[in-house]
């Protein structure tokens, strides 16, 4: 059982105590749940491999206590916990699928259970239309619009996966065929190696000799829920976590043609195969051919040059100008990973981080970075426990107090600060000069009409201690809508003022995204791109950002944290004498 498995058991266990409210130490069991649920999901190594070694004590994991370490022992011997199943059967189980729509928590699926018999999304949606829902307590029309547009949002996303799902599942399940008799190489393929915001279903490609063994030993990986195809070249199968993966076995001689064919995109694809038929060649995933004889294959760099053409970087194949691009030599040369020297946003536990400045500090130094900028939430954000002023300024001098201690980076003092519903600031100017940067955004009143938003905005960006803007548009993938407002105008002044904007590249936002980061570079506009951690593992989402700015057409000039320290600062808007 894989620890997401296990984290996820624990989630559930939580929000049943939480609906239920029958246990009569609920809140305190379910508040012990939500810390090992956390705990877990940011522990590095397998905890199957933990409780099995009997040198090693599940104990020792923060925030697991005896009891839920006997839960974890039990789960990867049977596969079950009987305290879990126990609470299961007290409700039905379709009630918990309420709880994956925006805005309802366990209070309000508690509350829609018992005031109403609800225990569906569809019957939810069935009350919503027919206005039962404002009558409860607590809610009113605009939550029950609220509802119905979470229910849309959640049926339009059905079936996909967040890019660092399905990345972290590739990554598991390549490391385990690597470790299969007479594999040599294993690609990730499709929308993945695309770095899309979400994929569908996973594509392996796999290589080596003889492999025709591999479908027997492949289907033996921990993971998998049910065989959907074993062939001798292809293998598809649906994980426990729902996702499918097709797996294919492909010979050396045309590695790289199938790698193209099966990166995609199809529209990618298309254009590829019309431009080798106007040659008088026919290009599939077994190669480039004249007539019956193979003309490339190996690799992908071979194909793209007979097809005269640089090799285009997979984010870029969507059909969107790419090919014209490659064929003028013109292609952008893009942002990579290791062009970034640091990550301005993250929290830390002055407000709802996970970690000190110090352990954040410590962590980006190991990932190579000269310089961080720490950025608390403002008073506005209650459920974040933003600071208030006084709270601020006692965070700046832990900053500065902790940039004694760490050798090495920067570590600079900024804020996140709250854009009010009228798009002034949560703190007044005066707080305000006291950070090194400040980065605003809007976390609140998220479904105001068009015209207001942009306002909104547009009032944000002239205020002159506004630096960045964070996650400018608000999504939340696969859960949250982008707000209603015009992006081209806020682009516009983000110009016109010098204020940056933020690629949020924690994988549940990605915002901007891809096409928005498009429209940025079209425009002229740099970017930051930022983490947004709330813990220090949470740094590593850096990666997510930098495809999505790749997917973007950005380069190393565009992006202000590629940047050496100095002239990151010197990029920034000159703040008022
Ligand atoms: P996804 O899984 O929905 O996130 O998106 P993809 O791009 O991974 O699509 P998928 O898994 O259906 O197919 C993987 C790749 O295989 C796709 O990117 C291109 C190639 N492919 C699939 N079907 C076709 C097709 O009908 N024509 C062409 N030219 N290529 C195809
Ligand atoms: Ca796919
Ligand atoms: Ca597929
Ligand atoms: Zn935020």
């Amino acid at each position: 059982m894989e620890n997401r498995e296990i984290a996820a058991v624990f989630g559930e266990m939580s929000n049943l105590l939480k609906i239920l409210q029958e246990d009569p130490k609920w809140q305190f069991k379910a508040a012990a749940y939500d810390r090992a649920k956390r705990s877990i999901e940011s522990f590095p190594e397998r905890l199957e491999d933990v409780a099995r070694d009997p040198h090693r004590r599940l104990t020792d994991i923060p925030g697991i206590g005896a009891d839920l370490a006997a839960k974890i022992k039990e789960l990867v011997e049977t596969g079950k916990s009987q305290a879990h199943q126990e609470l299961l059967a007290k409700v039905p189980r379709s009630l918990l699928d309420l709880l994956e729509l925006q805005s309802v928590g366990p209070q309000k699926a508690r509350l829609f259970y018992h005031r109403l018999g609800i225990t569906t999304i569809s019957e939810l949606e069935a009350a919503a239309r027919s206005h039962r829902l404002r009558e409860l307590p607590g809610m009113s029309a605009k939550s029950e619009e609220n509802i119905l547009k979470a229910i849309a949002t959640l049926k339009r996303a059905s079936g996909r996966f967040r890019l660092d799902t399905a990345m972290e599942t590739a990554e598991e399940l390549s490391r385990y065929i690597r470790g299969l008799k007479g594999v040599t190489e294993v690609t990730p393929a499709g929308s993945l190696r695309r770095g899309r915001e979400t994929v569908g279903d996973l594509d392996l490609l796999v290589t080596g000799r003889d492999l025709a063994g591999l479908p027997d030993d492949l289907v033996r990986f921990g993971g998998i829920a049910d065989v959907l195809a074993k062939g001798e070249d292809k293998v598809s199968v649906k994980l426990s976590n729902g996702l499918q993966v097709d797996v294919r076995m492909l010979p050396p001689e045309s590695y790289g043609a199938a790698l193209m064919y099966f990166t995609g995109s199809k529209e990618h694809n298309v254009a590829l195969r019309d431009r080798a038929k106007r040659r008088g060649w026919k290009l599939s995933e077994y190669g480039l051919f004249e007539g019956d004889k193979v003309i490339a294959g190996r690799t992908e760099e071979e194909v793209y040059e007979r097809l005269g053409l640089e090799w285009i970087p997979p984010e870029l194949r969507e059909n969107l100008g790419e090919i014209e691009a490659a064929e003028a030599g013109r292609l952008p040369k893009l942002v990579e990973l290791d062009d970034i020297r640091g990550d301005l946003q993250m929290h830390t536990t002055a407000s709802d981080g996970k970690a000190s400045v110090e352990e954040m500090a410590a962590a980006a130094k190991k990932l190579g970075y000269q310089y961080i900028l720490i950025t608390d939430h403002s008073k506005a954000v209650t459920i974040a426990n933003g600071l208030d002023e006084k709270r601020a300024r006692e965070n700046i001098h832990r900053i500065h107090a902790a940039r004694k201690r760490v050798k090495d980076i920067k570590i600079w003092a900024g804020a996140e600060v709250d854009i009010l519903g009228d798009g002034r600031l949560d703190y007044p100017d005066d707080v305000l000069k006291e950070f090194d940067i400040v980065l605003a955004s809007v976390h609140s009143r998220m479904t105001q009409p068009g015209e207001e938003m942009t306002a909104r905005l547009l009032t944000a960006l002239r205020n002159p201690y506004v630096r960045i803007l964070g996650h400018p548009t608000g999504r939340q993938i696969l859960r949250r809508d982008p707000f209603l407002f015009d992006l081209d105008a806020v682009m516009n002044a983000a110009k016109q003022l010098g204020v940056i904007l933020e690629l949020n590249g924690n994988p549940e936002r990605l915002d901007l995204c891809d096409r928005h980061v498009k429209l940025a570079r079209d425009k002229g506009l740099k970017i930051v791109i930022s983490t947004d951690a709330h813990h220090p593992d949470h740094l590593r989402f850096m990666r997510y950002g930098v495809m999505t700015a790749r997917r973007g057409w950005m380069e190393k000039k565009d992006v202000i944290n590629t940047y050496p320290p100095e002239k990151l600062l010197a990029s920034l808007r000159k703040l008022p004498a």
